[in-house]
């Protein structure tokens, strides 16, 4: 079909509305995601409002071969939801229902253009949980989620979004509409198909329903801030609190570059600023005596790691005081200077190794790195500032103390992505982590799913 052809192809499926080309007011803000420094314009952005559009658009695209980009909320770290090669930028965003929250049997059945924090508030006001909470919950939706596999603080105790997953609708590459597991807790009816998509970052199959597993919502929470005299004593102290039998719904390390960065980007002063790294611990539950002697058991814990002030949050406002500032660390770096962004990950205890070794990489290449995460769940985000350095300085040197960050990152037994995913911008790190072998059954999945590779070309595969 020529261009103009399927354009009005897709203006019959969706409705005339619903297809933006590049002059309209919307368009721009599709080119890009959260992704630093990174800019392609689709050819059209397309917004279907079902399973049924979202089946004929992604059928018109595999019988002309043009790419389709699926995207929820734009929030994405590693540009997975960018439309490197043009076409279909297919958005999800009004897809955003949830069609049943199932009491009885603890599951909810939603459209993946839902914003994770509208669902959270909605389950909670029903005394439900679904613990994953990126940063950006605000504004991601559980399809990017999906895609993503996305984490978050509260990883460290419930896991991340695929510990949640347990049914998906998917439209594939060849246009057919699959059914993969559902309201199920055991399920072991042929491959793990539902886990095959989690994290597929889009390249596998556009999500148009998922089933979700949910909990009960922990009634109470204790929120306690703890400064350290060093970065490796805050990173040494993680595994004791652990070993003291005591599981945080977060356990969060900022280094005080992150904590003056928040400080400026939101013009208040941040508690314990002036330290050079913090803890923020959060227990949950449903018993207030257990919690209190929980942070106090922290409290020991932390007092013979040389912390000898701690702050705990004296009601909820406080504690979202709080969890709003930590939220904002990721604009807040964006906001002082462009950088680039690796999302280690190493088992917990390699922590302190970890941080060290990074200051050393970054002192060696006279980089200035600015370090935040999941100190629980061994997930630190790494982020390069630019600010300072020559252009030339940047591109050339950048990417080899990238790799050697993430070189370290690998050999402590972590990886290269522990959240914000491949996507475009890591692709060519994946042989850091994964042998010829193992990339090869990526690529042969890949193959066999979308042959023609229309679905998200270029993210994830190496
Ligand atoms: C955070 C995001 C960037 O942890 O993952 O703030
Ligand atoms: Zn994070």
């Amino acid at each position: 079909l020529s261009k103009e052809k399927w354009f009005s192809r897709l203006e019959e499926i969706v409705g005339a509305e619903y297809v933006l080309y590049p002059t309209h007011d919307d368009f721009s803000k599709y080119e890009h995601d959260e992704t630093e420094d990174l800019k392609f314009p689709p050819t059209v952005v397309v917004r279907p409002d079902d399973a049924r559009q979202v089946q004929e658009i992604v059928k018109l695209a595999a019988s002309e071969k043009i790419p389709v980009v699926p995207r929820g909320g734009g929030t994405g770290l590693s540009g997975g939801a960018l439309a490197v090669r043009g076409g279909i930028l297919l958005t999800l965003e009004r897809m955003n229902r949830i069609l049943e929250i199932d009491d009885q049997n603890f599951f909810a059945v939603v459209q993946p253009g839902l914003i994770t924090q509208v669902f959270q508030e909605t389950l909670e006001a029903r005394g439900l949980f679904y613990p994953p909470d990126p940063a950006s919950r605000g504004s991601c939706t559980i399809g990017g989620n999906i895609a993503e596999n996305a984490g978050g603080p509260r990883a460290l105790k419930y896991g991340v979004t695929k510990d949640y997953i347990y049914g998906l609708k998917a439209v594939l590459a060849n246009g057919e509409a699959v059914t993969f597991g559902g309201k199920r807790l055991k399920d072991v009816t042929g491959y793990n198909l539902v886990q095959l998509l989690v994290g597929s970052e889009g390249t596998l199959g556009v999500v148009t329903e998922a089933t979700i597993k949910l909990l009960p919502f922990p009634k109470y929470h204790r929120t306690l801030l703890a400064p350290f005299q060093s970065v490796q004593k805050a990173a040494e102290s993680v595994p004791a609190i652990m070993q003291r039998g005591i599981i945080p719904c977060a356990l969060e390390f900022m280094e005080n570059d992150a904590l003056k960065a928040i400080e400026n980007y939101r013009g208040v002063k941040v508690r314990f600023s002036d330290y050079p790294a913090l803890l923020l611990i959060e227990v949950d539950g449903n018993n207030e005596d257990v919690l209190d002697e929980e942070i106090q058991s922290i409290a020991e814990v932390l007092e013979t790691n040389d912390v000898s002030d701690v702050f705990v949050a004296e009601n909820a406002a406080q504690q979202k005081e709080i969890w709003d500032l930590r939220r904002s660390a990721g604009e807040a770096v964006k906001s002082i200077s462009p950088y680039k962004e690796e999302d280690t990950v190493v088992p917990r205890s390699k922590l302190p190794e970890l941080v060290a070794g990074i200051h050393q990489i970054c002192d060696r290449w006279g980089l200035r790195a600015i370090s935040y995460g999941h100190a629980g769940d061994g997930n630190l985000h790494c982020n390069i500032l630019k600010s300072g350095l020559s252009d030339e300085k940047w591109e050339k040197e950048l990417p080899l103390a990238a790799e050697e960050i993430l070189r370290l990152t690998v050999s402590l037994g972590g990886t290269i992505s522990g959240e914000h995913g491949i996507g475009y911008t890591q692709k060519r790190f994946l042989p850091l982590a994964m042998k010829e072998a193992e990339l090869e059954v990526i690529r042969s999945i890949k193959k066999a799913l979308d042959p023609d590779n229309i679905l998200n070309p270029d993210k994830a595969v190496y």
